[in-house]
């Protein structure tokens, strides 16, 4: 095992991946494979707290694996696996709800949110305990998120520190990495809600796989505003910051610089350029998605949850310690 610190992160696979999972988490997955020793998760335990059909589950598993190694995750540096396939998630989530505040998960907007649409039930309210366990089961230093999942990692924060308060240094307190840009990308159709997989209308988001012709459509649709200048300015033009933030993501140029090339330019022309940049960016993801079969992919998901599964015991045999749980098997205690 190595010295590098731990990076861990996850992806729910309902629904395709979009630009806003992209630009404010994956990316950096790809980037933490250097430094960090990385542990990617499909979190499917999560995608049953709201509504879902067993088998479109099923091949949207495959397709978001496949996704993320179309992206870069690359399994000969980083862990990658499917969470239901890794128990000790669940045992661990169990153990952190009993010094769970009831207050705290009463406070999380996301459950909020989703409640109203999906309705209410005790996983999709114990989500975030679930979420912390993801982390802390491998004792990760670091979790690359986008900033609608700082409440999330707060209590995933709290968590480790009552744990290691009340019964002993166990678990590091994981920091959040956000990028500076992109953190929140929001919704074409409405820039002061974020993108987001389960809105119903499909023209809000620009998903990893969208054919090119899809890509422009929505660019072409994208809400901007009643004036007719490219500038920066989220509070009194996000739809137009938030194209300007895709475009400086993609191209890897200054939102300074973009706004001194473009600033006059008609926003119709503007959003074109937005589209085109990302047509070029998403176009190796797409070719590379295509070329990944799915025996292949379910190979790797299996190689993926036995070393996790390995892994993620080692680590728990010190928490059941410290639980009281310390007899083996066969002790008869
Ligand atoms: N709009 C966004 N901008 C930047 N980052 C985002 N993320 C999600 N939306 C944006 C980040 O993507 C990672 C994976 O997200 P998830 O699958 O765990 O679910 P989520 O955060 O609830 O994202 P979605 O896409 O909006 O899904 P639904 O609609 O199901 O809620 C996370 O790191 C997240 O921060």
């Amino acid at each position: 095992m190595s010295d590098k610190k731990k990076v861990f992160s996850g992806i729910q696979p309902t629904g395709d991946i979009h630009i806003g999972n992209y630009l404010g988490a994956l990316r950096n997955w790809v980037k933490l494979q250097d430094t960090y020793d990385a542990i990617y998760c499909v979190v499917d335990l999560h995608a049953i707290t709201v509504p879902y059909d067993p088998v479109a589950l099923r091949r949207s598993r495959l397709n978001t694996a496949k996704l993320l190694l179309a992206v870069g995750v690359d399994p000969s540096r980083s862990l990658l696996y499917f969470q239901s396939q890794v128990p000790q998630h669940a045992e661990l989530s169990w153990m952190l709800s009993t010094i769970t505040s009831l207050g705290a998960l009463n406070r999380m907007t996301q459950f909020k949110e989703k409640a109203d649409k999906a309705g209410k039930n005790l996983g999709l309210f114990a989500y975030p305990v679930l979420m912390a366990a993801d982390i802390l089961v491998h004792k990760a230093h670091a979790v690359p998120v986008g900033d609608d999942q700082t409440q999330h990692l707060e209590l995933a924060r709290d968590l480790a520190e009552r744990f290691n308060s009340r019964f002993g240094d166990e678990f590091p307190v994981p920091e959040q990495i956000t990028p500076e840009i992109g953190a929140r990308v929001m919704s074409l159709k409405n820039p002061t809600s974020k993108m987001s997989k389960s809105d119903e209308d499909v023209n809000t988001r620009v998903l990893l796989l969208d054919e090119p012709d899809i890509i422009r459509k929505r660019f072409k649709a994208a809400v901007t505003d009643s004036e007719s200048e490219v500038r920066y300015d989220q509070e009194k033009k996000p739809g137009v910051s938030n194209l300007l933030d895709i475009l400086s993501l993609f191209t890897t140029r200054s939102i300074e610089d973009l706004v001194a090339e473009y600033h006059e330019t008609p926003y119709g022309h503007f959003k074109m350029t937005v589209a085109e940049a990302v047509v070029e960016g998403l176009s190796p993801v797409r070719s590379a998605f295509k070329a990944f079969d799915d025996e292949e992919v379910t190979r790797i998901m299996v190689k993926g949850a036995l070393d996790a599964r390995t892994r993620a015991e080692g680590e728990m045999a010190s928490v059941r310690k410290k639980l009281g749980f310390d007899a083996r098997l066969g002790d008869g205690a």
